[in-house]
């Protein structure tokens, strides 16, 4: 059986080593290529950084599998996956905003084992362990995350993000139209893994978006859970493409039935 105390600090040390490579190692002059659209990019620096987060953990543990975003892929014959997104939120990055994060989780037979989401300019690295709970680290120390408050879905602080193709941004906002008066607000930070992560930490009480990836939020969703929010997808779905939600206990519900039924309404 897997030690998950060891996959965590390798997940730890890989996912600050391309933190630093990233804030420190940006060029002057950032280049980048398009990739679904033209909105929708993909900077060398998101290339180094998968390429460094392979080299650490595969230098480690060989047989390990791999998907990153960038196209990192490789079978795993010790039951162990890697999921990574070297950058999530690569347009906050190419833009200098300080909304970016390093996502690296492993994922065992039983789905997400270990999840660690580093946040390089904000000096924040949220961890979670299965069975074992979820911490904040900065320089305030090391603070353990869980949600029991009671929110109102009135009263909740809800994120979201959009995406790059059009036709689905004209949807989403037509979404956002009928849910925004039914929420305390709406942001839009940036990056879904730091979204979720603030569920998690109290930043926000909910969080959604459509059209997102697994290495978006395979990190954040064991976080969230080992923090006592609730991840799910549309319907009795798993989280998926089509849509997650994430939210405290007290308003997960009602959030599913109102997304569920905006979604309804645009069949
Ligand atoms: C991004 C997500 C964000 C979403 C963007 C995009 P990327 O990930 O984190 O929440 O709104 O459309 O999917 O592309 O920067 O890894």
């Amino acid at each position: 059986m897997t030690d998950l105390g060891e996959l965590r600090d390798l997940a730890l040390v890989a996912a600050r080593e391309a933190g630093e490579l990233l804030l420190h190692g940006r060029p002057a002059h950032l280049t980048y290529e398009t990739k679904s659209t033209a909105t929708d990019v993909v900077t060398d620096m998101d290339r180094a950084s998968e390429a460094l987060l392979v080299n650490r953990l595969l230098g480690q543990r060989p047989d390990d599998g791999v998907i990153g975003e960038e196209g990192a892929s490789r079978a795993s014959t010790t039951g162990i996956t890697w999921v990574l997104d070297p950058i999530d939120g690569t347009v906050s990055y190419l833009y200098g905003q300080p909304m970016w994060a390093v996502s690296v989780a492993a994922e065992d037979e039983l789905g997400g084992a270990v999840g660690v989401v580093h946040v390089p300019a904000l000096g924040e690295t949220y961890v979670g362990v299965r069975g074992a709970g979820s911490v904040r680290i900065n320089s305030q120390g090391e603070q353990s995350l869980f949600r029991s408050d009671a929110v109102a879905l009135s009263m909740a602080m809800v994120g979201t993000g959009f995406g790059y193709d059009s036709n689905r941004r004209r949807a989403q906002a037509r979404v956002l139209l009928e849910v925004l008066p039914k929420f305390r607000d709406i942001r839009r930070p940036g990056a879904a893994s730091i979204d979720m992560c603030w569920v998690a930490d109290g930043r926000l009480d909910g969080y959604y978006e459509r059209g997102l990836s697994h290495w978006d939020y395979a990190a954040s969703s064991i976080i969230c859970r080992e923090a006592g929010v609730s991840v799910l997808g549309l319907n009795d779905a798993p989280p998926n493409s089509d849509m997650i939600i994430c939210a405290v206990p007290s308003c997960v519900q009602e959030l599913h039935d109102i997304l569920a039924q905006a979604r309804a309404n645009e069949d």
